[in-house]
């Protein structure tokens, strides 16, 4: 069976009458320690995000409002998938190509992040991810 590309993780969630509480422990609740939080949100209609890839970083993303869809590439493979529900988080590691789309109104993607901003960590060409992907 073919391997999903990125990995869906259901995050704890605390039911109560007062509302709902989710919570994330690093190297507990994801596979990484947590060094940035950053947040997409006030999307526009038809907006997309990403376009890109990381030599090393992993992220757990979030659809905490709304919902928005993810298209990965690996080099060889494409796969999309739907994130909406914020108890459910999509791991996506090193060299997967991203793009982030279809954004509901209102919606806020949380990413957590396994290291600090480096423009140096992204590969923003296609062609390049591709060739790199594939050596
Ligand atoms: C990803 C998707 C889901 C910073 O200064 N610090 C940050 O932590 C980030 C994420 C971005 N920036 C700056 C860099 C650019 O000048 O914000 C500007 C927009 O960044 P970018 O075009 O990379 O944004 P997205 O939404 O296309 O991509 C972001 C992340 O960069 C990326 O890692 O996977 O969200």
């Amino acid at each position: 069976m073919t391997q999903p590309l990125a990995r869906f993780l259901d995050l704890p969630v605390v039911a109560d009458p007062r509302g709902n509480l989710s919570f994330i422990e690093a190297n507990r609740h994801i596979p990484f320690g947590i060094e940035r939080v950053y947040y997409l949100y006030d999307v526009p209609s038809g907006s997309e995000r990403g376009g890109h890839a990381h030599l090393a970083l992993n992220q757990l993303l979030i659809a905490v409002a709304g919902s928005f869809d993810v298209r990965l590439h690996d080099g060889t493979r494409e796969e999309t998938v739907t994130l909406n529900r914020p108890n459910r988080g999509l791991h996506i590691g090193p060299m997967l190509w991203r793009e982030i789309e279809n954004f509901s109104s209102g919606s806020v993607c949380l990413v957590l992040a396994s290291t600090v901003y480096d423009e140096a960590d992204y590969i923003r060409d296609f062609d390049q991810f591709l060739a790199r992907a594939r050596a």
